[in-house]
Order: structure tokens, then sequence, then C-alpha cells
């Protein structure tokens, strides 16, 4: 006997719509009763929706990007007798019906455990499900793109605990059915990463490095003090800007690119710019730079599996843009770029760059780059080694163009020249090959038109 029963989001306090941030579940899936069907995000929090039933997943009815409110369909789940029966007395977590059936709340799998909700500032009771008060949401550096149905299975409860011990439950192997992940699993891959000596300062999954656990000191000792919470941007780009470089052979190639040509022509083109509503900055005709760089150096525009023995060549050209935000950095990703002219990207720059800024961007569009950009050219600056956005191989950092004499052969003549930074990650692309990037790159942006090429 079975029944088709709709799954529908609960009740969610204050908010009418919230975004569907993650999917975690497929159709043909067996969820368990209070499985996390999907996770939504606030400008204040996130939740993962439970299942209230046992059953086979027949239908999804939401999709990442999605907005939904208290009593929207989110999926259809054929419930089983037996199951619904069996759920009752415990799952294989080990966990009471009771225990289960506590709302839990999750960050996207593999980002930091960002628990612990400090007391609500308002005195409003806080939204229960709901992870913290601390604002605003999107997720900055993505975690490799996923499909929603790879999404390891695991309950709330096991997702939770793999934030608190630091380990990526997709590195598990799960004894549950349909390979998914219980308490005994994720303790036996933690017991066994101890073991084999792979366990690191930041979680179990990463490269061995026995790193000294910072000294704890009480800087008060020494003069007045006052505690500020890190933003949940920084609180959750902070681990995977760590993981990326301490996991990550990072070498920087500087260089730099007589852009004296190409400011003229930038100047030159304000107006035509202006009558189309934007502004053009040398971000724009850094993104197509990098484009033609892509197409040359193939292997620059791909990323290596996780296992370290495959590399995935990409065939589009989709460029993030690190943007500076006041609760930290973000990185949107202008898709298509090698199909966009340069007034077509200035126009999404600075819609990107803007919604970045105002906390407005969506989980996807800060998805699916080849390669970041890191642009300190409107600050500052004469070189910096920027960390690279992985899964992706390498990151252009910018810095600010200078007037400088360049020796012509007979006499030097005063060249606007911008600086550049490659950084690269050496298990993939060697350092000669990080020049000839370099250098090819400076050469587009030096004679413009061999962009048209
Ligand atoms: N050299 C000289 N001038 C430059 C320049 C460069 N390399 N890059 C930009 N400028 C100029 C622009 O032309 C603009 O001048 P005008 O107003 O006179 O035209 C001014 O600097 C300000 O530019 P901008 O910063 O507003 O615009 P942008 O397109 O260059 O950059 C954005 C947009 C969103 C990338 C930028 O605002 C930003 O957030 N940068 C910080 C990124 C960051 O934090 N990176 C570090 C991450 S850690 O790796």
């Amino acid at each position: 006997m079975s029944d088709k029963q709709e799954i529908k989001v609960p009740d969610i306090g204050d908010f009418d719509k919230v975004p569907v941030i993650e999917v975690l579940v497929s159709v043909g899936d067996e969820v368990e009763k209070e499985d996390s069907l999907v996770t939504l995000e606030s400008d204040k929090a996130t939740m993962e929706v439970p299942s209230s039933e046992s059953g086979k997943v027949v239908e999804v009815k939401v999709a990442e990007g999605d907005e939904v409110g208290e009593g929207d369909v989110i999926a259809v789940v054929e419930v089983y007798e037996s199951a619904g029966d069996a759920s009752e007395g415990g799952d294989e977590d080990g966990k009471s019906g009771d225990e289960r059936r506590k709302p839990e709340t999750a960050s996207s799998p593999g980002a930091p455990d960002t628990h612990s909700p400090p007391a609500r500032a308002d005195g409003n009771q806080a939204v229960p499900g709901w992870k913290d008060d601390v604002p605003p949401p999107p997720v900055p550096f993505d975690e490799m793109d996923r499909e929603p149905g790879s999404l390891p299975h695991a309950s709330p409860s096991v997702r939770k605990l793999a934030r608190e011990l630091g380990v990526e439950l997709s590195g598990v192997s799960g004894s549950g059915r349909k390979g998914r992940i219980t308490e005994d699993d994720l303790k036996a891959h933690v017991r066994q990463a101890m073991e084999s000596g792979t366990a690191t300062a930041g979680g179990a999954g990463g490269a061995g490095l026995n790193i000294a656990a910072p000294p704890q000191v009480d800087f008060s000792k020494f003069g007045e003090v006052e505690e500020e919470k890190l933003s949940r941007i920084k609180r959750i780009s902070g681990p995977n800007l760590h993981r990326n470089w301490v996991s990550i052979p990072h070498v920087t190639q500087f260089d730099e690119a007589d852009v004296t040509e190409m400011e003229a022509f930038r100047k030159a083109s304000k107006q035509q710019a202006e009558a189309a509503g934007t502004k053009m900055t040398p971000l724009v005709f850094l993104i197509k730079a990098v484009v033609a760089a892509l197409k040359e150096f193939p292997h620059f525009n791909a990323s290596l599996s996780n296992d370290g023995e495959v590399l995935i060549r990409k065939k589009y050209f989709h460029v993030g843009v690190a943007v500076d935000t006041p609760n930290g950095l973000v990185v949107p990703v202008l898709r298509d770029c090698d199909q966009k002219g340069l007034i077509e990207l200035a126009h999404e720059l600075t819609d990107l760059s803007t919604r970045a800024r105002d906390g407005k961007l969506k989980g996807d569009e800060m998805k699916g780059g080849c390669f970041s950009i890191s642009s300190l050219g409107g600050i500052g600056g004469t070189a910096f080694t920027p960390i690279i956005n992985a899964p992706e191989l390498a990151i252009l950092g910018v810095s600010r163009s200078e007037m400088k004499p360049v020796w012509d052969g007979e006499q030097f003549q005063p060249r606007l020249m911008l600086p550049l930074s490659l950084s690269y990650d050496h298990r993939v692309i060697d350092g000669a090959d990080a020049a000839r990037f370099t250098r090819f790159l400076a050469e587009q942006l030096e004679d413009l038109r061999r962009l048209l090429l």
C-alpha cells in the first residue's frame, strides 16, 4: 500500500518568501521522516526543511533559486506504511523519533559550522530552526559545484556532527540504505583519518598538516580590547580560503601590461558607454583578455578532480570577479563572457557588484566560475598574491596602473603600466605556462585588436 503526500514548507516565522539555496533530494531517493529535503536561506539565517514522511521522492517541486513560503509544496513523497511505522522507533543514527523531530539547522554541505546564535538584540523570539541572526546571506566561495542529486545522504544530526568535526561528508562512505551516511560511518571515518595521520588542523579530510594550535592570549592583559563577531560571509569564506591556501600549491607570477593605448580607447569610449547607461573600467577589458587567454591555454580553463588524477576541461567561459562588500568578499560570476561585448559586460559587472554590496546575490550567481579576477586597481597597490578560488586553477590579481618610464630601445617613453599577479595551482600549471599565459594576457591588453582574432 502506498500513499502520495505533499511535503510543504512549515511555518517560517516572519518571513514571507525565502530562497531555496540547496535541494538535497532527487526523484527516486528514499527519505526517512525528518531527513532534510531543501535548505532555505533568509537574509538572516539558513534552515533545512525536513520531510514529514518516510518514503520515496516521486516529485521535486522546487529548484535552487526558487522562492518559497509557508505552505508551498517542496516535494511529493510516496509513503509506505511499513516505512512510516519503522521510523517511529528511532533511525539508523540511533536517534529517537522525538530527537529527530527537533528543528535542526545547517548551512550548505562542506560549509563551516556557524552555530551558536547570538541573543536577538530586538528581544523577539528567534524563528525556530533558523541558524542565527547574523546578517547577510550569500556564500562567497562555493564548494565544488555538486549536482543536487549527488549530495551525500545523511540526517540533519549527522550533518551537524560532520560540520562540528570539520568533515566533508562527500569523503565518507555510507553504510545505510542508498549509501546513507550514519553517525557510526562518520565516527569510523574520523577514527581512520586519525589513525592514518591524515587529521589536520582544519579538518579530518585534508592533507596531513601537523600544525600547532595558535597560542591562547588574553589580550586584555595588555590594554583595553573589545570583541566583534566576524560577519557570516567571513565566517564561511575564511575556512574556504584557509583550505585553498593550505591545500593548493600556489605560485604567483607577476607581469605588467602596457595599457597606454587601451586607456586611450577606454577614455574615447566613455561617452558611448555613458549613452548606453554604463561605465567601462579597465576590468571589462581584463575579462575579455582573460577569455582570450583561457582559449589559448585551455588547461587553465579546467578543474582538478578531487583525487587529483583527472583534469576536467570546460568549454564555457564564466569569469568570477571578487567584490569587496561591507560584510566581506563575494565572487559573483559573469557567464559566457566570450559571447558578450565590453558594454554588456560593464552592465553586468555593475549590476552584480551593486547587488553583491546590497547582499542581494542569489547563490547560483556565485557558482560555476572557471577563473577569477581580483581587482584592487581602484584602490591602489603594486602587486599582491591572490588565493585561488578552488576548484578553479588560477586567479588574476590586478593592481593600480601607473605611468612609468619604459625604454623603447632608444629612449625612455612614458607608458601606463598595469601590474598583473597571476596565482596558479602548480599541480596542474607549470611556471613556464603561467609566464606565457600572463604575457599573452598582457599582449591582448597592449593591442586590443588581438581580441578580435
Ligand atoms: N588602475 C587604475 N585605475 C583603475 C584600475 C586600475 N587597475 N581599476 C579601476 N580603476 C579606476 C576605475 O577606472 C575607476 O576610476 P574612474 O571612476 O575615474 O573611472 C576607479 O578606479 C574605481 O573603480 P571601481 O573599483 O569602482 O571599479 P572596477 O570595475 O575596477 O572594480 C569591483 C569593480 C567590484 C571589482 C571593485 O569595486 C571591487 O570590489 N574591488 C575589490 C576586490 C577585492 O577586494 N579584491 C581582493 C580580494 S582578495 O584576493
